[in-house]
């Protein structure tokens, strides 16, 4: 798989998290923290509005190369699983090429609530909220979340808005306003939404989910017209690249491969 790995630069901890890596990051103010979100639809980042963690994944802090940082800063950190930390180090983006370092491991409830920027988005800030379905063994087990675009980020907002005691969040974290950014012929600007209501769908555990990430997939890529941002009135198959690279010039995103069942070995 062929991910874009968004940098969702940290703005404010919980106290629980920001004790913890106080212990490993003294410099904690100085230093640039992300989280790393891989997503394979850059061109919705206007959409942003949260990022999901699985509350019961591992994640580590781990450093970038000099190179991969923001250009007049070697002080950056990333969140990501210790899986996808791996990944990245065998394509250029650790402090020591094939080598991971962690800092500390993190669990993911523990950084619910985290502030974050979201590149590109409407929304310049978001939260860390919980999401059960999300998988250790994917990408960098950080999801950005996109409701207006994504089925299975929508059927969850609604959920955490609805039961937000329950999932431990503050309810205005999960109900920033849902914005148009990708029209589709048959499903309107907001294409997920839609297929949620009409596939009478419930939860973000309904079976009904997968196709409807199909549908949205197909719909989106072949049919879709961006309606926000740069590059608003070009369809979404031009703008899907255009808005990557510019990510990547601004030093806010970056390439990121996912091999399909190799396994990375440090021996020839
Ligand atoms: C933003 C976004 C906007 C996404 C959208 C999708 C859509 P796939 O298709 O199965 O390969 N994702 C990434 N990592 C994980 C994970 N660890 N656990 C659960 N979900 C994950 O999955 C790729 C997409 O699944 C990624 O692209 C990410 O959400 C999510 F409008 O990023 B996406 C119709 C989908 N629309």
């Amino acid at each position: 798989q062929d991910y874009t790995a968004i940098k969702m630069k940290v703005l404010d901890w919980p106290e629980a998290a920001k004790n913890t890596i106080q212990k490993v990051l003294p410099s904690i103010s100085e230093a640039n923290v992300y989280f790393l979100a891989a997503t394979l639809r850059p061109e919705t980042m206007y959409g942003q509005t949260c990022c999901f963690v699985g509350p019961k994944i591992k994640y580590g802090l781990f450093k970038l190369h000099d190179d991969t940082a923001s250009p007049g800063t070697d002080n950056e950190y990333v969140v990501c699983t210790e899986r996808a930390a791996r990944n990245l180090s065998f394509q250029g983006y650790s402090a020591v090429w094939g080598e991971t370092q962690q800092l500390v491991e993190l669990i993911g409830a523990d950084m619910i609530g985290t502030l974050l920027n979201a590149p590109l988005s409407v929304h310049k800030s978001v939260r860390v909220l919980p999401m059960e379905t999300a998988q250790a063994t994917k990408g960098t087990g950080i999801v950005t979340c996109v409701p207006s675009d994504s089925p299975d980020d929508y059927a969850t907002v609604i959920e955490l808005a609805k039961k937000a005691e329950y999932y431990g969040i503050q309810k205005d974290w999960a109900t920033l306003e849902v914005l148009p950014i990708i029209e589709t012929p048959n499903y309107g600007k907001l294409t997920a939404p839609a297929l949620v209501n009409q596939m009478k769908i419930v939860s973000p555990k309904d079976p009904k989910l997968p196709e409807a990430k199909h549908i949205a997939y197909k719909e989106g890529f072949y049919y879709g017209t961006m309606v926000y941002g740069d590059f608003s009135g070009l369809p979404v198959q031009q703008a899907k690249d255009l808005v990557k690279q510019k990510l990547i010039d601004l030093a806010l995103a970056f390439p990121y491969a996912e091999p399909e069942g190799i396994v990375i070995s440090r021996s020839k």
